[in-house]
């Protein structure tokens, strides 16, 4: 039988298969062959002696958190509590571009918010990301359809809030913003793959876990995909768009067709 990892508890995994969920253990030669079946993953399974026979191959998979054949990061980031941070935004989007994985952009708590995003929003959306305000569930819905998306973003930006708010049975714990921040944890503490009839969405913490020391300074402007257009008018083939003096994105830059703060993030994540 064909079924799909939602979630892993030591060597339990619980497939969804035909719309039932089975417990299994990978079968020996799994283990064997040092095979460790993901979350995500698609497997072929005897329901009746509840081991997973086989794992399909992997479109892709993530270290942090362990999952695999993600089509979409949708990166949360609220607007207040916690205040949005242009920094981490632009970091999300470098280590989901360094993974291989398409991000959205979904932003939070906007009832709350007084300032004006829109020139952020805008630029966002023109370089190519898809934006989502967390009250357009029903567009967001029709986005991720029969999508495999893991959430990303900060403690308190609203992750589990919105699962909920797509499924409210899930009833997902959420926290209180202050306690959240002053613990400085992450409400969510295990990896689960929900299926809300033909959504697959991961609540994990640790998404952001990732090491930029591990990209490299080399790789990181091809990473900042709006920079693509212009790297063919810089006068070196391998500017890195800082000290050169004949660069077409400090002209962009200067034109104000980059975003500033995207610039100078650029240039923070390098010297990181
Ligand atoms: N006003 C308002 N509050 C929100 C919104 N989204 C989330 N919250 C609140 O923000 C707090 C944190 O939300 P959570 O959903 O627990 O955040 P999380 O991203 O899951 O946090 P961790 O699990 O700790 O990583 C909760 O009190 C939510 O009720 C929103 O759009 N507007
Ligand atoms: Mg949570
Ligand atoms: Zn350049």
């Amino acid at each position: 039988m064909n079924g799909r990892i939602l979630k892993n508890i030591s060597n339990d995994y619980l497939v969804e298969a035909n719309n039932q969920i089975y417990n299994c253990k990978p079968r020996g030669i799994l283990r064997n062959q040092n095979e460790k079946p993901l979350v995500g993953d698609l497997v072929v399974i005897d329901p009746k002696k509840a081991v997973i026979d086989k794992i399909m191959p992997r479109k892709n998979f993530l270290v942090r958190p362990p999952v695999a054949n993600v089509d979409y990061a949708v990166i949360v980031m609220s607007l207040v509590k916690p205040d949005f941070s242009a920094n981490l935004l632009d970091k999300l989007i470098l280590v989901c571009e360094y993974q291989g994985i398409k991000p959205i952009i979904c932003f939070t708590k906007i009832d709350l918010n007084k300032k004006d995003f829109s020139d952020i929003f805008n630029y966002y959306q023109k370089i190519g990301y898809p934006i989502f305000m967390n009250d357009q569930l029903e567009e967001f819905k029709d986005f991720i359809r029969n999508k495999i998306v893991v959430l990303a973003g900060q403690s308190g930006s609203g992750k589990s809030t919105l699962i909920n708010k797509i499924d409210p049975s899930l009833n997902l714990k959420t926290n209180d913003i202050s306690k959240a921040l002053g613990r400085g944890k992450h409400t969510t503490r295990h990896t689960e793959l929900w299926k809300i009839d033909d959504l697959y969405i991961l609540d994990t913490p640790g998404f952001s876990a990732i090491d930029l020391k591990e990209i490299g300074t080399k790789n990181i402007k091809d990473y900042f995909i709006e920079f693509e257009k212009y790297r063919n008018s810089c006068e070196f083939s391998n500017c890195l768009h800082d000290k050169e003096e004949k660069c077409a994105v400090k002209e962009a830059l200067n034109n104000k067709e980059i975003l500033d703060s995207r610039y100078q993030n650029y240039l923070k994540f390098m010297k990181e």
